[in-house]
């Protein structure tokens, strides 16, 4: 199965905190293969009086299935050491699946496509770095179309770190 994970992270060594929760994805025999986009420095959004967050997405193929996913992504998040904090408050690391498939869910835990991200410039950003003309299966539009939409963009920046980028497993 074809799946987009964001990931973000504002506290510590928030590369590293990065680089360490793609090493847990790739240790995982149920993660075919791992593909991730750019990193970016982005500003704050929703709560601004935090740290500048990185985020970057992750372009998966795995034999999970949603669900699965979603509890295997928590466990990584907790694993590092996550706390529950303020809503869209600081995080050491943030693992949210974007897109499963073209599949459209909605429960008490997972909501599939993730509703915020058309709103995000900083999940659409890596998302179109990967893969543009993904079609939103509730917007029915590409990835493309949705930013060029987008009427409040968030200022983020391209971080050039050499060995990140690309095929990881
Ligand atoms: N995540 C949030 C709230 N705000 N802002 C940026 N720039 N990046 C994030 O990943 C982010 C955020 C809640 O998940
Ligand atoms: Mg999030
Ligand atoms: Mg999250």
């Amino acid at each position: 199965m074809l799946a987009y994970i964001g990931i973000g992270s504002n506290l510590g060594d928030k590369i590293c905190n990065i680089k360490k929760a793609i090493e847990y994805l790739k240790e995982n025999k149920k993660i075919v293969s791992v593909i991730c986009s750019s990193l970016y420095e982005t500003e704050p959004v929703g709560y601004k009086d935090q740290p500048e967050f990185i985020n970057g997405v992750l372009k998966i193929d795995t034999t999970y299935s949603l669900q699965e996913l979603f509890l295997f992504l928590k466990n990584v998040e907790k694993k590092m050491g996550r706390t529950k904090t303020v809503k869209y408050g600081p995080r050491i690391i943030d693992l949210d699946i974007l897109f499963f498939e073209d599949k459209i869910y909605i429960d008490l835990d997972i909501t599939v496509p993730h509703p915020q991200l058309h709103k995000r410039t900083f999940v659409l950003y890596p998302l179109i770095e990967l893969q543009g003309d993904f079609i939103h299966p509730l917007f029915c539009r590409s990835l493309k179309k949705l930013i060029e939409e987008l009427y409040e963009k968030t200022s983020i920046k391209l971080l050039n770190i050499s060995d990140f980028k690309g095929s990881l497993k």
